[in-house]
C-alpha cells in the first residue's frame, strides 16, 4: 500500500501542439486540472517537484519546533506548540496525498528525501536556540509561508489548491500565536526583550530567503506562472512579506536587522513599500545544497523516525492484504 501513487499515470497523452494549446486554454480559462485529466508531462513533473518539496518542508519543519515542546515555559504554551507541530504533520500528509494523485508514491518521495535527493525549505536548516525562536518561527516563518501559500489556494491543480485552503487557515493561527509569543517577550524583562531581538536578528534574513532566489535567477517561475501554479513571482511575494512584517516589528518595538531598510514610494506601482538591503544569496544556495547548520541533523532525525516506524507500516500493510483477501 506504500509502493504506488494513488493513480496510474503510465499512459501519457501524446503531446501534439493541439493538445498543448488546448491544455493552456483550460488554464487560461481558470479551469481546475484534476488527477484524471490529461496534462503535459512537464506540468505533472513541476507539480510533483513543488508539492513533494512542500510536503517534506512541513514534515522537516516539525523538527526545529518539536525541539522546544518539552521546554515550553508554561503548560499553555506547551499545549499550543504541541497542537501547532501536529498541524504541520497534518499539512505534510495532505500534501503527500495531493502529490500521490500525480503518480508518485509516498515511499518514493520519502526515499528521495532520505537519500538527500529531494529539497525542502532552506529555513528548516537553522537551529532553534532559545524559546524566542519559537515566537520568531511562528511570526516570520509561518508569516512567510502564508504569504506564499494563499495564492496557492488558486493553483490550477485542483488537489493542491484544495489542500492549501485548510493549510492556510491553520498557518494563519500559527502566525498569530508566534507574534503573540514575540509580543509577550518584547513587553517583558530586559532579558526577554533581548532574547526576542536576538531571535529576530537570526531569523529575519533566512525568512526572506524562503521565497526563493530573485526572479532573475528563478528557473521555474516563468513556466509556473504560465501554468498558474504560481500566481506571483518570488520577488513579488518577498515584497508583500516585507511590507506586512515591518509594521508588525515596529508595533512591538523590535528592530529589523537591516540598516538599508527604506520606505520607497515608487514600489508597488507607486503605492510605496519597503526596499531592503542585499540578501546573501551565497548563503541561500549553500543551505539549499545541504550546507545548512542543521542539515545533517534534520535528515538523521527523519531517517530515525522512518526506520522506527517500519513495524507500523509492515503491520498496516499486512492487515490491508488480509482485508483484501
Ligand atoms: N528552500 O525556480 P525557483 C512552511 C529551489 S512550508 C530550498 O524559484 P520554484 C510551513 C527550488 O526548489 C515552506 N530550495 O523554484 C511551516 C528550485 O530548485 P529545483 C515551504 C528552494 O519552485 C512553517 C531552485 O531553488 N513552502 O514553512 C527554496 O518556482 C513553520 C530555483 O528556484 C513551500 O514549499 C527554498 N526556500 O519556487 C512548517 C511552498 N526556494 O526544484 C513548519 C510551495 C527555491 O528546480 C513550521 N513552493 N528553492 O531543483 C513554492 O511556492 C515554490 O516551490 C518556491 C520556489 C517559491 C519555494
Amino acid at each position: 500500500m506504500y509502493t504506488q501513487g494513488l493513480l496510474d499515470h503510465s499512459e501519457e497523452t501524446e503531446e501534439t501542439p493541439e493538445f498543448l494549446a488546448a491544455f493552456q486554454k483550460r488554464i487560461d480559462q481558470e479551469e481546475k486540472i484534476e488527477p484524471h485529466d490529461p496534462m503535459p508531462r512537464a506540468y505533472r513533473k513541476t507539480l510533483i517537484r513543488q508539492i513533494s518539496q512542500h510536503a517534506h518542508s512541513e514534515i522537516v519543519g516539525m523538527l526545529p519546533e518539536g525541539n522546544w515542546i518539552t521546554r515550553a515555559p508554561t503548560l499553555k504554551r506547551k499545549a499550543v506548540l504541541l497542537a501547532k507541530v501536529q498541524d504541520e504533520g497534518g499539512h505534510g500528509l495532505y500534501l503527500y496525498a495531493a502529490a500521490e494523485t500525480l503518480g508518485i508514491s509516498r515511499l518514493e518521495m520519502t526515499e528521495q528525501l532520505l537519500k538527500g535527493e529531494a529539497k525542502y525549505s532552506s529555513i528548516f536548516n537553522y537551529p532553534t536556540l532559545t524559546w524566542a525562536d519559537i515566537g520568531a518561527i511562528g511570526w516570520l516563518v509561518d508569516g512567510a509561508a502564508i504569504m506564499n501559500q494563499i495564492p496557492l489556494c488558486r493553483c490550477s491543480y485542483g488537489p493542491y489548491a484544495r489542500a492549501m485552503i485548510k493549510i492556510c487557515k491553520e498557518e494563519s493561527f500559527h502566525q498569530r500565536q508566534g507574534y503573540e509569543v514575540m509580543m509577550t517577550l518584547a513587553e517583558g524583562s530586559k532579558e526577554q526583550r533581548d532574547m526576542a531581538q536576538d531571535a529576530l536578528n537570526r531569523w529575519w534574513w533566512p525568512s526572506l530567503m524562503m521565497f526563493g532566489p530573485p526572479d532573475t535567477e528563478s528557473s521555474n517561475t516563468d513556466q509556473s506562472m504560465k501554468w498558474k501554479i504560481k500566481r506571483f513571482t518570488n520577488d513579488q511575494l518577498r515584497q508583500k512579506f516585507l511590507d506586512a512584517a515591518i509594521p508588525q516589528a515596529k508595533r512591538i518595538n523590535l528592530t529589523i536587522p537591516d540598516k538599508n531598510l527604506k520606505w520607497n514610494k515608487k514600489l508597488n506601482n507607486g503605492r510605496g513599500g519597503y526596499s531592503h538591503g542585499p540578501i546573501d544569496w551565497e548563503e541561500f544556495w549553500r543551505v539549499v545544497k545541504g550546507g545548512g547548520p542543521m542539515a545533517r541533523d534534520r535528515l538523521r532525525a527523519r531517517k530515525k523516525a522512518w526506520d522506527g516506524g517500519k513495524w507500523v507500516r509492515d503491520a498496516a500493510t499486512a492487515y490491508a492484504r488480509k482485508v483484501k483477501r
